[in-house]
């Protein structure tokens, strides 16, 4: 797999993902974008991998959106071109069968909050700043910031930071509940580690059904939602890691789960 703009790094059960455009503040251009979905494709198919820290090179930006300069030209179609794939990106990267943490320094704007939103779990340095500038650049938020910003942060905070286009600092984001913690810029990547391995030491196909059926159900009205998360619960009886973490419970021993 040939990367341009993205680092692709394994630690045990953890993979490491960076986009590496520092000089221009890691903006997602076509080229980073198809880069993330080989990526992704390798994730997929790697079953060593439980878990998945994203987060941008050096520490001015996450990501400082869509790369602008790439933008500026398009046609309709071309730009049509270049959302479906920014799209299908974003959305391989939310199903995902394992969980993604992104690590965020600096900025995140624009595609840059998007592509934050789009992962599991947020964890921004003290530095960090978030905004949806696209308003002021002529367009609307393209890479579903218009559907996950009002389910994370709710509906009126989510018109507002839309409509104003206003950059918040870390704290605020906290507040607001776009992040889930924030943390000193030096100890960002130890943080995402820590809860990364976290979440590694437990049951893998059960942290995936969690995932699948939060996902799903968050689409969808209660009554559906609980049959999905029946669905999941059911399958997690037939793997060997609910017999080992129920069995290890009874007689109170450490688990052992499979591949660890
Ligand atoms: N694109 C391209 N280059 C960028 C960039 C971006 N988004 N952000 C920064 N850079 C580049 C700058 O041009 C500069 O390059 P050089 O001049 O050195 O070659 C370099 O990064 C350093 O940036 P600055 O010199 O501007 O650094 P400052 O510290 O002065 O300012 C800043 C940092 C983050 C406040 C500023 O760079 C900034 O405002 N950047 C733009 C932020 C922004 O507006 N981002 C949102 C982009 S719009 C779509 C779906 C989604 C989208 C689009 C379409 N469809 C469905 C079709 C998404 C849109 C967006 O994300």
């Amino acid at each position: 797999m040939e990367l341009k703009n993205i680092i692709l790094e394994k630690e045990g059960n953890l993979a490491i993902v960076t986009i590496n455009r520092p000089k221009a503040l890691n903006a997602l251009n076509s080229e980073t974008l198809k880069d993330l979905d080989l990526v992704l494709e390798n994730l997929e198919s790697d079953k060593n991998i439980y878990c998945v820290v994203l987060t941008g090179a050096g520490e001015k930006a996450f990501v400082a959106g869509a790369d602008i300069s790439e933008m500026k030209d398009l046609s309709e179609e071309e730009g049509k071109e270049f959302g479906l794939l920014g799209n299908k990106v974003f959305r391989r990267l939310e199903k995902l069968d394992k969980p993604v943490i992104a690590a965020i320094s600096g900025f995140a704007l624009g595609g840059g909050c998007e592509l934050a939103m789009a992962c599991d779990i947020r964890i921004a340095s003290e530095r960090a700043r978030f905004a949806q500038p696209e308003a002021g650049l002529g367009i609307t938020p393209g890479f579903g910031g218009t559907q996950r910003l009002p389910r994370l942060v709710g509906e009126g905070k989510a018109k507002e930071l839309i409509y104003t286009c206003a950059m918040i600092k870390a704290d605020e984001a906290l507040r607001i509940g776009l992040v889930n913690k924030v943390v000193p810029l030096e100890s960002l990547m130890d943080e995402a580690r820590a809860m990364a391995n976290l979440i590694i030491a437990n049951a893998p196909i059960a942290v995936k059904l969690c995932k699948d059926a939060i996902n799903r159900g968050m689409q969808v009205d209660m009554d559906s939602a609980i049959v999905i998360e029946a669905e999941d619960f059911g399958k997690c009886f037939s793997t060997e890691d609910q017999k080992e973490g129920m069995t290890a419970f009874i007689e109170k021993r450490n688990k052992n789960f499979l591949n660890k």
